[in-house]
C-alpha cells in the first residue's frame, strides 16, 4: 500500500505555520519575493486572483463530472495500459503496484487530440469535452509560464525565459490529470479509520504542478521537517507545487514538496485537476549556472527529462527518485 502513516497530524502547530497565499494581482517585485520565499520554505503556495476565468474552470469541471458519472463499463474502454500510463485508471498508480482509492484520467497536455494515447479518451467524449480541456490547459499553461518568468526575475537570472521556455516548447511533455475520489458511505467499510481513500505520499517529478480542486478536503503537504499540513482551498483558487526538476534547476534552493491525499472523511466526492508542467523528453536538465557558487556547490548531475521519467516509472510512487541524480 502507498500511504505513509508515520507522520502524525499536529493540527495546532499546523495552524501556526500558515501556508503561503500569493495574490497574483500584486506588483511584480513584491510577487517575485513572495513566490521565492514560498518555494524555498514550503515548495508550495496557494494562488489567488490568478486571472483564469471562472467559466474556463467550471466548463472543465462539468466535462470531467460527465466523464466520471459514466458507468464503469464505458470508462474502462479508454483504460490506460502499460507501457503508456495515459487514459482512464482505477486504483492502480504507475506500473509498480502502487494503489490509490481513486479513479482518474491522465492525458498528454501538449497534443490533446492528436496524441495517440489521448485519442481514445477524447474521441469517446462529447465535443465540448475536448474544447473544455483545451481551453483549461491553455489557460493554466500561460499562468505557469507567467509564474516561472516572475520567479526567474526574482532569482536575478539574466534570461527570464530560461525556465518558462521549457514548458512552451512545442514538444513539451506536460500532462494533465483529473482525480476523482469517491465519497464515503457512512455505514460502509470505507468509513473505518484504517480504510484510506486517497493518493500516497510523493513529490511530482516535473517543474511545477498547478492544482485546482472542488471544496472537498483531503490534500496534505509535508514541511521540510516532516510535519503534515492539511490544505483547504476555494474551488476558484489554485495550488502550486514545486516539482523535482525545479529543485534540480535551482540547485536545491527550492525543494520539491511531498504531498498526499487522505479523502476518507467526507461523504462528498473530491475532484482535483492537475497540470504538470514538464520539459520535452530530450531536454537536458542541470542546475542553472548562476545558482552555483563556491558557497552553493553543484548538487545534481545533468540528465534528460526522458531519463528522469524512466527512473520515476521504474520506482515506486513514494521513492526519493531525485537522490539517483545527486552529485557524489
Ligand atoms: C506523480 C505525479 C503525476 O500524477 C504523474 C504520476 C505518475 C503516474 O501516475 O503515472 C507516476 C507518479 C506521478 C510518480 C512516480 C511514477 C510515475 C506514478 C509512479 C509510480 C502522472 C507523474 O508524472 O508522476
Amino acid at each position: 500500500m502507498f500511504l505513509s502513516s508515520s507522520s502524525p497530524l499536529r493540527t495546532k502547530k499546523t495552524q501556526a505555520i500558515g501556508i503561503p497565499v500569493i495574490d497574483l494581482s500584486l506588483d511584480t517585485t513584491t510577487l517575485s519575493h513572495h513566490i521565492i520565499a514560498a518555494c524555498q520554505d514550503y515548495g508550495f503556495f496557494k494562488l489567488v486572483n490568478h486571472g483564469v476565468p471562472i467559466q474556463v474552470i467550471s466548463k472543465m469541471e462539468e466535462a470531467v463530472n460527465g466523464f466520471f458519472s459514466k458507468p464503469s463499463s464505458e470508462k474502462v474502454k479508454v483504460k490506460a495500459n502499460p507501457p503508456s500510463p495515459f487514459g482512464y485508471g482505477c486504483r492502480n498508480i504507475g506500473f509498480n503496484g502502487d494503489v490509490g482509492e481513486l479513479e482518474y484520467i491522465l492525458l498528454q497536455a501538449n497534443s490533446l487530440s492528436t496524441c495517440s494515447d489521448n485519442v481514445s479518451v477524447v474521441a469517446n467524449q462529447p465535443t465540448n469535452f475536448r474544447c473544455a480541456v483545451d481551453d483549461y490547459i491553455q489557460a493554466v499553461k500561460e499562468l505557469t509560464s507567467e509564474l516561472l518568468e516572475i520567479l526567474a526575475l526574482g532569482l536575478s537570472l539574466p534570461d527570464t525565459n530560461v525556465i518558462s521556455r521549457l514548458i512552451q516548447d512545442v514538444d513539451s511533455d506536460s500532462c494533465f490529470r483529473v482525480n476523482h475520489y469517491p465519497g464515503v458511505k457512512p455505514e460502509s467499510n470505507q468509513a473505518k479509520p484504517d480504510h484510506r481513500i486517497g493518493f500516497g505520499e510523493h513529490s511530482d517529478p516535473q517543474i511545477f504542478t498547478i492544482l485546482r480542486s472542488n471544496d472537498v478536503p483531503g490534500l496534505q503537504i509535508s514541511t521540510v521537517d516532516g510535519l503534515w499540513i492539511p490544505v483547504t482551498t476555494e474551488p476558484t483558487d489554485f495550488c502550486v507545487f514545486v516539482g523535482d526538476v525545479l529543485e534540480v534547476l535551482t540547485n536545491g534552493r527550492f525543494k520539491s514538496v511531498r504531498h498526499r491525499v487522505m479523502a476518507n472523511k467526507s461523504n462528498m466526492s473530491r475532484m482535483s485537476m492537475m497540470y504538470f508542467a514538464a520539459p520535452s523528453l530530450n531536454e537536458w536538465i542541470s542546475p542553472i549556472p548562476q545558482l552555483i557558487s563556491p558557497g552553493n556547490l553543484r548538487l545534481y548531475k545533468s540528465f534528460t527529462w526522458n531519463e528522469y521519467k524512466k527512473a520515476a516509472y521504474s520506482l515506486r510512487l513514494g521513492d526519493q527518485r531525485i537522490d539517483l541524480f545527486k552529485c557524489q
